[in-house]
């Protein structure tokens, strides 16, 4: 649009000036030189740069957003950063309470010389300041079975966890509603065949000492070891 209204005797030397010079006036010199723009060149100009204004201005706005995107993902960053150290402070500098012995953000507490029942087991940890444990993967697991194997129980031995299928026979869940993992590393084998396979006449979950201290379903009403667990401690 620029060049249709600016070029050409439009917008540059107006056909009148030529005759001014040809006079030898001053002014008509300067006006050769220094033509005034015609109307419509103005306002061409005028739109052009108000245009250049308009894309710089979405410019600007395009890099302060990608900015603000940018200094959103440092800020979780650094949010999940302080959550990593503040949990690696809190597990090695928070004691656990009496017994209990320090898993990564848990506590432990194998009570190997109490045989209660699967019921009497969690009202005995809970006594305690927790509950039977619960397991949020298999190194958390691993770590469970390295510490009832260096308990001293004696042979064999079964040690109660917080899983159970009481609810509905099969649907086996930890004490926190979570689904208990099923199959390798979590469950044993009994005969040959994988557990859990008591149906309704077990329903209570245990670490079994002659299996590796891999879990077993047995009856609730067997008298076992509490595997005690206080959490976000
Ligand atoms: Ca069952």
């Amino acid at each position: 649009m620029l060049a249709d209204a600016c070029g050409g005797s439009v917008c540059g030397r107006g056909r009148g000036r030529g005759v001014a010079l040809e006079e030898g006036g001053v002014g008509s010199l300067y006006d050769q030189h220094f033509p005034p723009l015609h109307p419509n060149c103005t306002q061409s100009l005028t739109d052009l740069l108000l245009l250049r204004q308009e894309v710089q201005l979405k410019e600007l706005k395009q890099a302060e957003e990608e900015s603000t995107g940018v200094l959103r993902e440092m800020v979780d960053i650094l949010t999940d950063i302080r959550g990593s150290l503040t949990w690696l402070q809190t597990s090695t500098e928070t004691p656990c309470p009496g017994n209990f012995i320090r898993f990564g953000g848990t506590c432990l507490y194998l009570a190997k010389d109490t045989f209660v029942t699967w019921q009497v087991a969690r009202v005995f940890c809970q006594d305690l300041g927790g509950d039977l444990a619960v397991f949020r993967d298999a190194n958390a697991f691993a770590e469970a079975i390295g510490y009832a194997k260096a308990s001293g129980l004696s042979n064999p031995a079964h040690v109660w966890v917080g899983g159970s299928d009481v609810s509905l026979e099969g649907e086996w869940k930890w004490l926190n509603g979570e689904d208990m993992p099923r199959g390798t590393p979590f469950w044993g084998d009994y005969n040959y065949a994988r557990e859990p396979r008591g149906e309704l006449r077990e329903n209570c979950a245990n670490l079994f000492s002659n299996d590796g201290f891999l879990i077993h379903d047995v009856s609730c009403d067997s008298k076992y070891n509490p595997l005690c667990q206080i959490k976000n401690t």
